[in-house]
């Protein structure tokens, strides 16, 4: 019995030790220790055995049993180890490799523009108001004291809708309505969309400007002069010059057109600004006594002034943008740039 224990045993160790997977191992282990093993088929011999023998042999069979069962087991889970670390060094994330990063969004220049506009404003007390870009003929024309025959008001010029409805050419229509329903005194700015039928290589049917008006007792020429002035310093740098001409729209009178120094030239001189030196960025004046009896205000006690900008050209001015169609082309390898 001892011999053919040591027999099997060494032939199962050297099974063990030839065994390459995992699979071949588990095999080996099912051949010697399993319910139809080797070890079985010795352990139902022992019943034939002398009795003072049993014990003896049953014990051996037991150890051999042990021993298998321990090498087996052993290498078994070195092949485990062996499969798991090979699986951690297939399936290794490197969290040094950097993230994919995501560009923030970030506002049109037109709208940076606009805001940027806004906030000059309102840090000098004036309030933000709405109106809506489909507008009465009134508001648009009649109350702004614009001749039925003026030439602004033809098909030609505007995008009529109905015979009073339009979309507004300007956003003065929001000041006549934000008089019309407050009193004096107000300093008020609107910002807003505007449509007017052109479209070429300087004008767009739609654009963006900013009106705003001052209203009160005693508001004069200079402080359109002096509000103005700070605003264009405000946006275009301290030392920019500015000059007022003498101008004329039907809403204001007397009425000016304002100029800041070439800030592509420096004033020398250059295709923007056609040779002169001068860039004309604002128009401006004393809000005419007409539009004042428009809304109900007695022309006798209170004065104002009023001034209007478009945003597009001012933007292209600021960022040196020389075509306008780029801010309405939404090509973001353009509008990455701002
Ligand atoms: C301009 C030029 C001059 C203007 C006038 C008014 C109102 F409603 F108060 F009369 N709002 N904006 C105005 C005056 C606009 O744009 C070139």
């Amino acid at each position: 019995m001892n011999e053919r224990l040591d027999n099997l045993l060494n032939r199962a160790l050297g099974e063990l030790a030839s065994s390459s997977t995992k699979e071949d191992a588990l095999k080996v282990k099912a051949a010697y220790l399993g319910r139809k093993g080797d070890l079985a088929i010795l352990l139902k011999e022992l019943g034939s055995l002398p009795p003072d023998q049993r014990k003896a042999a049953g014990e051996a069979i037991n150890r051999v049993k042990d021993r298998i069962e321990e090498e087996a087991g052993a290498l078994i889970s070195r092949f485990d180890d062996a499969e798991k670390a090979e699986r951690l060094s297939r399936e290794r994330v490197d969290i040094t490799l950097p993230g994919r990063s995501q560009r923030p969004g970030k506002a049109h220049p037109v709208t940076q523009v606009m805001d940027e506009i806004e906030a000059i404003f309102t840090g000098l007390g004036f309030d933000i108001a709405e109106g809506p870009e489909v507008e009465l003929d009134y508001y648009n024309f009649e109350a702004l004291n614009f001749p039925k025959d003026h030439p602004a008001r033809d098909m030609q010029d505007t995008f009529f809708i109905g015979p009073d409805v339009l979309l507004r050419t300007h956003t003065s229509a929001v000041q006549i309505r934000v008089m019309e329903s407050q009193a004096p005194p107000l300093k008020v700015i609107a910002p807003g969309t505007v449509y007017r039928r052109d479209s070429d290589i300087t004008h767009s049917p739609m654009f963006h400007q900013v009106e705003g008006f001052m209203v009160d007792k005693g508001v004069r020429f200079t402080d359109l002069k002096g509000i103005l002035t700070l605003f264009l310093h405000a946006l275009f740098g301290e030392k920019t010059p500015v000059r007022f001409r003498p101008s004329f729209f039907p809403f204001t009178e007397p009425s000016a057109e304002v100029d800041i120094g070439c800030v592509i030239c420096a004033g020398k001189g250059c295709r923007v600004c056609k040779g002169s030196g001068w860039l004309e960025i604002l128009g401006a004046g004393m809000i005419h006594p007409e539009v004042f009896k428009a809304v109900k205000y007695d022309p006798e006690a209170c004065t104002g002034f009023a001034f209007g900008l478009g945003v597009e050209r001012i933007a292209m001015l600021k960022f040196g943008i020389d075509d306008l169609r780029l801010l309405f082309e939404n090509d973001i390898r353009f509008l990455r740039q701002f």
